[in-house]
């Protein structure tokens, strides 16, 4: 049986540990698509050099035409251009949302069956662009936040505790970033509750808000630290965790932007909530019964996503 095949739109510092990443773990063969030629190439070439020392089998090339994707079984969006200082989030929706539409027209073409996970800021209205513009299924296009807001949580619960980042558990609702939603009675250490840990005098409620706060301040803490991007490494262990569940149809139960019709109350947007990934891409969407501060939490959450897409719509009239 062929090798997997994962297509990754978009070979810059995210892409390139995407590409990394797929081979340290043997994912299937990668292709790097991006707009500045050489770079996929190079990049790809440089990372096949590594995998005798590695010990992975793949194959990596890269390329600026969209043929290169051509059945890609999961195909990874990185591509566009980072929010740069004097630009306003308009232009950036501008910009990015071109080029979502370029790709979505790419992946119909080439990779109609594939498992889609967009990375590309502003992520809850990128993800409904390419959606919208590859014509793919809803459940077979994902956007990638949650996991690397869950995976900072986790970090710092797992560093507040002195426990192993593999027993923490976190739970995040809604939007990427600041409009995050981390649900503290949902998390916890050893399936311990993060409250009870409170009680059990592990830490102090006032600990566990300056955790969540860092969490959803965890982009810009560091873009701050690197000052030339932003965070690269994490991200890219999110998506690939994701891609994983997808191929080997583990069913894992992670935070994606996922398509809602209904669920939590909302129609026709992509936010962050828990869904069940396998072979099916988003087979279920997990609902759980909010309180109503986290309702309040997530329809605020819900309400900035779709103030973006609209936005995204007026700038580009062709999705
Ligand atoms: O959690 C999250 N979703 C966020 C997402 C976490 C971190 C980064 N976030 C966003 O991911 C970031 O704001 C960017 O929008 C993307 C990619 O971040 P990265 O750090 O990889 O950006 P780079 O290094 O600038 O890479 C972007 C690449 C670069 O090589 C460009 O040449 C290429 O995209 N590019 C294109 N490729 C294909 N087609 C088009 N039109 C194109 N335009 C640029």
């Amino acid at each position: 049986m062929a090798r997997d095949k994962i297509a990754l739109i978009g070979g810059g510092q995210i892409g390139g540990t995407l590409a990394l990443l797929a081979g340290l773990k043997e994912l299937g063969d990668v292709v790097i698509f991006d707009i500045v030629d050489g770079v996929p190439q190079g990049k790809a070439l440089d990372i096949a050099e590594a995998s005798p020392v590695l010990g992975f089998d793949a194959t990596l090339a890269g390329g600026k035409d969209y043929a290169v994707i051509k059945g890609a079984d999961v195909v990874i969006v990185t591509a566009g251009v980072p929010r740069k200082p004097g630009m306003s989030r308009d232009d950036l929706l501008a910009v990015n949302a071109k080029v979502m539409a370029a790709a979505g027209q790419g992946i119909a073409k080439y990779a109609p069956d594939a498992f889609v996970i967009v990375i590309t800021n502003p992520l809850d209205a990128m993800v409904w662009a390419l959606q919208k513009a590859s014509g793919l299924p809803a459940n077979k296009v994902v956007g990638m936040a949650g996991v690397l807001d869950s995976a900072r949580f986790r970090y710092f619960l797992a560093e507040e505790f002195k426990v192993s980042v593999e027993d923490v558990t976190a739970f995040v609702l809604g939007g990427h970033g600041d409009s995050m939603v981390p649900l503290i009675r949902y998390s916890t250490v050893a399936g311990i509750p993060v409250p009870d840990l409170i009680k059990m005098g592990w830490t102090t409620r006032k600990k566990i808000d300056e955790i969540v706060e860092r969490t959803r301040n965890g982009g810009a803490e560091i873009v701050n630290l690197l000052k030339t991007g932003s965070a690269f490494y994490a991200p890219a262990a999110a998506a690939i965790e994701m891609a994983d569940s997808y191929l080997k149809d583990k069913k894992r139960i992670m935070p994606v932007a996922a398509y809602l019709d209904g669920q939590y109350g909302v129609k026709g947007l992509y936010v962050g909530v828990p869904v069940v990934i396998g072979a099916g891409g988003v087979e279920r969407v997990v609902e759980i019964q909010l309180n109503a501060g986290e309702k309040a939490g997530f329809a605020k959450s819900a309400a900035t996503v779709r103030g973006l897409v609209e936005a995204t719509v007026k700038l580009e009239p062709s999705l």
